[in-house]
Formats: structure tokens, C-alpha cells, sequence
């Protein structure tokens, strides 16, 4: 018996860069979650029967959202509903469940990288049949359905028990628990050459991995340790937790800080990683030696045919506009496209399913390829590992080789929280309104050859997006861009990305702070960061 609840609308279920991010107790109030998840309905109206896939990232509030999620889905007409087991699903998995089962879409429950817990944050993602994040077109209907949202849908029902594998009935609608690791598990045997990777693993490759005790746990407990061989405690921090153990679940050098510590010591393993609260981020380090995200993206496509899946070479790269343009030095050498999308996962989406890309990645440590429609942080481990195995040399001979054929992108990107919204909507505006001024000045070393607000038009759908990135771009190919997150939950964050090309047989050893310092004081002298915000320094620097 259908149930119509009547609410009213909330006005902030805008969703971001990825889905509708906010803390718990936003989401926890009545009606809320309720309401986003009945104006997805709205705005996609499923056809009737259809599969619609639920999983999250194990934190808290998870089990709350889904089992209210499952009626909601039983109420509008959802034919059967796959939930991962124990309410738990990657990101990837969850893209790849999507598409392996033929299902109309999947809600993904998850704050990625933001710390969990009953004051923490909580997220709900809505992702199309394509595996791949909802596009503007759908997100924007989905906000302007929770405008004007009066009701929402729901079934009388007991709780599923979401421990146990297989089927139960839902008010007529069948919930399945499934597996939540041995479909992507598989998938990646297809990709990668399982038995090369075990070869060097029984030779003496090394490795840690830091879970984060966030959802990748047990993907990579699975993959690592069970069918490649890596030693048990090769995973740690490997059991999801409710809070993430009270830590940031974000793969990078401050939050990761004991795995770091570890690769410069002289107990390093030969190679290490981290993957985030929901498994689409990924850090990889090498024994004394960080691989930015942007580095890590254009290794991987320089090496991609190692690799059993991607032996018949790319057909594209695409990286996102912060993301350095090392991965397009690639693309050029390999005589293949380079794109350039906006910020989010999202804008890979149509680009993957053309055909045009291959792989893609993003400076926020997101790196994957067509296997799904999200970025994939286990991927790109297992990537590096069977480049490792095939290779047989050092990350550290293989990044250096790197640079010296195609150049070395210096990069950084310096990130500065939980700025007051309005101080920061003002620096962006004023940035903005000097870029007619900036063309021919000079901070420094550098001149300003360039200054715009990117914008994208897709090349496979045409769509349009405005306002992606302030840029400031300097004669010879250095540039720093300014903008502003879509995924913060506190305030606003504004991300500096600072990036000094240096071209083979320039300077290939240095320090990135010095090699980036003329920039970061072009930086405060064109948008007077420190002045307007009183920050003398950045929060994070990843
Ligand atoms: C999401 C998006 C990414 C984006 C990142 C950072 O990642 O999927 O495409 O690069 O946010 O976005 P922003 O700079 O707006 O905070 P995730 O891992 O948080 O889902």
C-alpha cells in the first residue's frame, strides 16, 4: 500500500560537484533525505520495473538513508532494488553494478573524503544506467523538483536485513544483497594481468595500502592479499568504520600522513597507496618518492598498453581543467586527443561512452577509465602494480624517465576551509573583474599573457557550462587557476592550483615549493588571498 507523506520544500538541496553533500544532522532532520530522494524519482521517472542499485560507504547514517531509500524506491515503482551487503558499495563497484545488471540508475550514499560521524557529513549521489554521475541536465532538474517538492512516497515495510545475502520482497519489489566486492573483484581480472602481478609479488614486490577504515577495506583485503598475494597486513586501517576511526578519509599527504612517513623511511615498501571514504580517490607513492594525482594520470596512460585491458592503446585522455597538462604531452606523443573538461567526474561521462577517451583523471587523486563511469582508486593501484610487475623497475626510475622524455609539470594545489562564503564569493568576483587589466603585467618572473573564466561546451552533447575556473595563465606556460569547491560542507573552500612547466633537459630534480614560489606570490599579488581572508596559509596543500 503506497503511503504519500506530505512535506514541504527544503531551498539548499543544490547538489555540488558531486551530489547533495551536507553534514548529518542536516540530512537527519524529517522529511530531508525523503525529500531529495523522492525529487530524484521526480525528475527521472523510472519506468516501471525498473533496478535501481543503493550502496554507500559504510558512515554513519548509511543503513538510516537506505532502508528508508528501498521503501521510497518500492513506493514510485522500482521492480527490484540491489544493495550491496551490509549497505556497502564503492563508488566504482556501484558504477560498475549499475552497468553489469542493467539498472536505471543507483543512489551512491557517500560524503567521499569528509570525515563521517553523527556531526560529520553524509551525501546522496544520484548516477545514471551509464554507471556515471548524474549530468547538470538531470541535476538540475533533480534541485528544481526539490523546490517545489510536496510529498513523497514511501511503503509500510520492516526493515531489510541488509547483512545477509539474497532476496527479500519489498511491498511487491524485490531487494537483492549482493556481494558487495566480487563483481568488481572480477572485473578487474579482466583488465589487469593477475598472474604477472602475483609473479612479482612472490619475487619481492612490496606494498602498503591505507583503507582509511573507509570503504575500500575490503576491495582491497580481496584483491590484494587474497588474489595477488601481497602479505595479510599489506591492507591497514582495512575495516570500515562508522567515523572513519575519527580521521579524514582522504587520500593525500596530510591525512595519510602515517603511509608518507612510511615511503620516506627506510622501511618503505616499493610502492604505496591510500584510497578515500568511498574508493573513487586514490594516492600512490612511491618508495621516497610522491606521484601527484596529475603526474599519476599521465604514468598510467604512458604505460596504459602494459596492461592486458588497455593493450590495443587508447583512444583518448581527458583530465580536468585544474589537472596539470602532463597528460596531454602523452596524448601528443601517443597521437591521440587530449580533453579538457570542467571539474567533476561527471563531464568524463559522455566522452567515455563516445568512445573518445580512454582513461581520465583529475588532480583531486581520481583517476579511472571506461571499465566504469567513476573514478576508480583501487584501479589505478592495480594499474601501477602491473605496471611494476611488467617494467620490473623502481617507481622512482620509471616517474624520472618519465620527465626526461616529456618534461615535468611542478604542481600544487593549496586549499584554504571553511572560508566565510561571502568573503570568498568576493575575492572570486574581484579576481574576475581584474582579469581586463592583467594581459601584459608582470609579478615577478612572470608575465600575464591571459586571463578568463573557463567555460565548456561537451563535444559529444553540445551542453554548455560557464563559470568552471578562474585562470590566470603566464607566458611560457605556467599558470595558477582559483575556484571555489562544490563539495565543502562548511562554508566555502577556495582550491589555488599552481602549475610551472619545465620542459625536458630543464630542471627535472627540484623542490615543487621552490619551484613554485614565483607563482604563489604572482598568486597573492593578483588575487590578494592573505589580504581578503586573512589566511597566511593555506589549510592543506596536496
Ligand atoms: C568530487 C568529484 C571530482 C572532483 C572532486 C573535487 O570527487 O567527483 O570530480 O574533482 O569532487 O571537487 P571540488 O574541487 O569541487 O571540491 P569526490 O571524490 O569528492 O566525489
Amino acid at each position: 500500500m503506497i503511503q504519500t507523506i506530505p512535506s514541504s520544500p527544503f531551498t539548499d538541496q543544490k547538489p555540488g560537484t558531486s551530489g547533495l553533500r551536507k553534514k548529518v544532522r542536516v540530512f537527519a532532520q524529517p522529511n530531508y533525505a525523503e525529500n531529495f530522494i523522492q525529487s530524484v524519482f521526480d525528475a527521472v521517472q523510472p519506468e516501471a520495473g525498473s533496478t535501481l542499485v543503493i550502496g554507500g560507504d559504510g558512515r554513519y547514517h548509511n543503513r538510516t538513508v537506505i532502508q528508508a531509500a528501498i521503501r521510497i524506491a518500492a513506493a514510485n515503482g522500482y521492480g527490484r532494488v540491489l544493495v550491496g551487503q551490509g549497505g556497502i558499495l564503492s563508488t566504482p563497484a556501484a558504477s560498475h553494478v549499475i552497468r553489469k545488471y542493467g539498472a536505471s540508475g543507483g543512489l551512491i550514499l557517500s560524503a567521499s573524503h569528509n570525515p563521517g560521524g553523527p556531526d560529520e557529513d553524509f551525501g546522496i549521489k544520484y548516477n545514471i544506467a551509464n554507471g556515471g554521475p548524474a549530468p547538470e541536465a538531470i541535476t538540475d532538474a533533480i534541485f528544481a523538483r526539490t523546490k517545489v517538492i510536496d510529498r513523497w512516497l514511501t511503503v509500510e515495510a520492516a526493515d531489510v536485513d541488509l547483512d545477509t545475502l539474497g532476496s527479500q520482497q519489498v511491498a511487491g519489489t524485490t531487494v537483492e544483497v549482493i556481494d558487495s566486492v566480487a563483481d568488481w573483484a572480477d572485473l578487474m581480472e579482466t583488465l589487469f594481468d593477475f598472474p604477472a602481478i602475483r609473479a612479482a609479488v612472490a619475487g619481492g614486490l612490496s606494498m602498503a595500502f591505507d583503507a582509511m577504515h573507509a570503504v575500500t577495506g575490503p576491495y582491497a583485503v580481496e584483491v590484494l592479499e587474497r588474489r595477488l598475494g601481497f602479505r595479510p597486513g599489506t591492507v591497514q586501517n582495512g575495516v570500515p568504520l562508522e567515523d572513519f576511526g575519527g580521521h579524514h578519509p582522504d587520500p593525500n599527504r596530510v591525512h595519510a600522513k602515517v603511509l608518507f612517513d612510511l615511503m620516506f623511511s627506510p622501511d618503505a615498501p616499493a610502492f604505496g597507496a591510500a584510497s578515500d571514504g568511498d574508493g573513487d580517490r586514490n594516492l600512490i607513492v612511491g618508495k621516497g618518492i610522491f606521484i601527484t594525482p596529475s603526474d599519476s594520470l599521465a604514468m598510467l596512460a604512458a604505460n596504459a598498453h602494459l596492461a592486458p585491458g588497455y593493450a590495443k592503446g587508447l583512444a583518448g585522455i581527458a583530465r580536468s581543467m585544474p589537472t596539470s597538462a602532463a597528460a596531454d604531452r602523452v596524448a601528443e606523443a601517443l597521437g591521440i586527443p587530449a580533453f579538457e573538461t570542467p571539474t567533476g567526474w561527471k563531464f568524463f561521462g559522455t566522452l567515455l561512452d563516445a568512445g573518445k577517451a580512454t582513461i581520465c583523471g583529475e588532480e583531486s587523486a581520481g583517476t579511472g577509465s571506461d571499465h566504469v563511469r567513476e573514478k576508480d582508486g583501487l584501479w589505478a593501484v592495480l594499474l601501477w602494480l602491473n605496471i611494476l610487475a611488467a617494467r620490473g623497475e623502481s617507481m622512482e626510475a620509471i616517474a624520472r624517465q618519465h620527465w626526461a622524455k616529456f618534461g615535468r609539470n611542478y604542481y600544487a594545489r593549496h586549499d584554504y576551509e571553511a572560508l566565510p562564503k561571502d568573503d570568498a564569493e568576493a575575492l572570486m568576483a574581484a579576481l574576475e573583474a581584474s582579469f581586463p587589466t592583467l594581459p601584459g603585467k608582470a609579478f615577478g618572473p612572470l608575465t600575464v599573457e591571459k586571463a578568463d573564466s573557463f567555460a565548456y561546451t561537451d563535444p559529444v552533447d553540445g551542453s554548455f557550462s560557464a563559470n568552471q575556473g578562474l585562470r590566470v595563465l603566464f607566458v611560457g606556460g605556467s599558470r595558477i587557476v582559483l575556484r571555489l569547491s562544490g563539495t565543502g560542507t562548511e562554508g566555502a573552500t577556495l582550491r589555488l592550483y599552481l602549475e610551472r612547466y619545465e620542459p625536458a633537459g630543464g630542471t627535472l630534480d627540484a623542490d615543487t615549493d621552490a619551484m613554485l614560489s614565483d607563482l604563489i606570490a604572482a598568486a597573492e599579488a593578483i588575487a590578494g588571498i592573505a589580504a581578503r581572508t586573512g589566511r597566511s596559509a593555506p589549510d592543506v596543500i596536496t
